[in-house]
C-alpha cells in the first residue's frame, strides 16, 4: 500500500478537534515541566521528551478501542497520558515517590498500568518489539479480537529481534500493529546515516505484512492510518506496519545537546510543521473555536500539569522496605496436570 494524503480535508468535529487539541497539549506541557523539574535535580536518571511527537500517540488512541493493548521504549510519557494514565502518577514516578506507578522504583522508562493496558516503559531498544507480538499473541489464543499497538524508533527498526517478530506475527496472524516512530534520529545517528533502505514499512514486504507511511505531524491522518490497522488486525489478517514520520524537537534525553543537527533544522520543523498549531489552526479558521476558548483550554491543561508537579513533590520517597516487594508475580499461572 503506498503513502496516503493527509486528512487535512476531512470532514472533523468541533469535538473531536477539540478532544486531539486538549490531548496533544496536555503531553507538550507535561513534558516541559517533566523537563523543568528534571533541571532543578527534581527527576533523577534519564528522561527522554516527547515533544514534537505528540501527533502520534494522539491519533493512534483515537483509533484504539476499550481492550487494545500498547507497549513502548522509554520515550513514553505521551503514550501513558494519551491512553488515559493519570499525570499524577506519572509524575510522581519520574520524580522517583511513593505515589508513582511504580511506587518510585522504576522511573521515567519503567512504568505500567494494568488498568489502561500500558505495558510498558522499555529502557532496551527494540526490546518490546517481540514482547509486543507476545502480547498480541496472548489475545489471539484468548479468541478476542484485541489489538496490541507496539511502539519503536527509527533506530530500534535496525535491530534483528524486530525482523525476528515481523517473520512470527504474519506466520500466526497476530494482531499487532508495528508502529515505528521515525522521528529522524536514534541517539544521534540520523536514519540517513544509519539505514541503507530508508522506507521502513516497506520491510515488512518480505513477509508479506501490509503497511505505509503516516504524517506524523498530523493527527487525523494518523488517526486514519491507524483506523486501517487496527480494521486489518481484528480481521483476523495478521500485523500491519505504520511507519510515521515524526520529529523531534528536544535532544535524545536531557543530557544531549543535539550537536548532530542546526538550529535551523528544529525551528522550520516547530515553525511549519508543528501538530498542535496545525489543530489550532483548523480549530481557528474553521470558526470551530474562539481565542478565548482556546485559552480556557490552555489554563486548564496547565492546571492539571502544575497539580501533578505539587502531587509528585509532596509524595513521600518510598520506604525503604519497598526495596524487597514487587521483584517476584505473587501469582504465577500453574501448568494444569
Ligand atoms: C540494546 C540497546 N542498545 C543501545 C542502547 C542505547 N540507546 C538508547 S536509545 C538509543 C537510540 C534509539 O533510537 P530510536 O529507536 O530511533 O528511538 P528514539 O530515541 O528516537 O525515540 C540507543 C542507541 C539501548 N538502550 N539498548
Ligand atoms: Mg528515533
Amino acid at each position: 500500500m503506498a503513502a496516503r494524503k493527509s486528512a487535512q480535508k476531512s470532514n472533523i468535529s468541533a469535538e473531536e478537534l477539540t478532544k486531539y487539541y486538549r490531548e496533544m497539549l496536555l503531553i507538550r506541557r507535561f513534558e516541559e515541566k517533566a523537563g523543568q523539574l528534571y533541571g532543578m535535580g527534581l527527576i533523577g536518571g534519564f528522561c527522554h521528551l516527547y515533544i514534537g511527537q505528540e501527533a502520534v500517540v494522539v491519533g493512534l488512541e483515537a483509533a484504539a478501542e476499550e481492550g487494545d493493548k500498547r507497549v513502548t521504549s522509554y520515550r513514553d510519557h505521551g503514550h501513558m497520558l494519551a491512553c488515559g494514565m493519570d499525570p499524577n502518577g506519572v509524575m510522581a514516578e519520574l520524580t522517583g515517590r511513593e505515589g508513582g506507578y511504580s511506587k518510585g522504583k522504576g522511573g521515567s522508562m519503567h512504568m505500567f498500568s494494568k488498568e489502561k493496558h500500558f505495558y510498558g516503559g522499555h529502557g532496551i531498544v527494540g526490546a518490546q518489539v517481540p514482547l509486543g507480538a507476545g502480547l498480541a499473541f496472548s489475545d489471539k489464543y484468548r479468541g478476542n479480537d484485541r489489538v496490541t499497538f507496539t511502539y519503536f524508533g527509527d533506530g530500534a527498526a535496525n535491530q534483528g529481534q524486530v525482523y525476528e517478530t515481523y517473520n512470527m506475527a504474519q506466520l500466526w496472524d497476530l494482531p499487532v500493529v508495528f508502529v515505528i516512530e521515525n522521528n529522524q534520529y536514534a541517539m544521534g545517528t540520523s536514519v540517513q546515516r544509519s539505514t541503507k533502505s530508508p522506507a521502513l514499512w516497506k520491510r515488512g514486504e518480505a513477509y508479506g505484512i501490509a503497511g505505509e507511511e503516516v504524517d506524523g505531524m498530523n493527527v487525523l491522518a494518523v488517526k486514519e492510518a491507524g483506523e486501517r490497522a487496527v480494521a486489518h488486525c481484528r480481521a483476523g489478517k495478521g500485523p500491519y506496519i505504520l511507519e510515521v514520520k515524526t520529529y523531534r524537537y528536544r535532544g535524545h534525553s536531557m543530557s544531549d545537546p543535539a550537536k548532530y543537527r542546526t538550529r535551523e533544522e528544529v525551528q522550520k520543523m516547530r515553525e511549519e510543521r508543528d501538530p498542535i498549531e496545525q489543530i489550532r489552526e483548523m480549530l481557528l479558521t474553521g470558526k470551530h473555536a474562539t481565542e478565548e476558548d482556546l485559552k480556557a483550554i490552555d489554563k486548564d491543561i496547565k492546571d492539571i500539569v502544575n497539580k501533578s508537579a505539587d502531587f509528585a513533590k509532596e509524595s513521600p520517597e518510598p520506604a525503604l522496605d519497598e526495596l524487597w516487594t514487587d521483584i517476584y508475580a505473587a501469582d504465577v499461572p500453574q501448568k494444569s496436570a
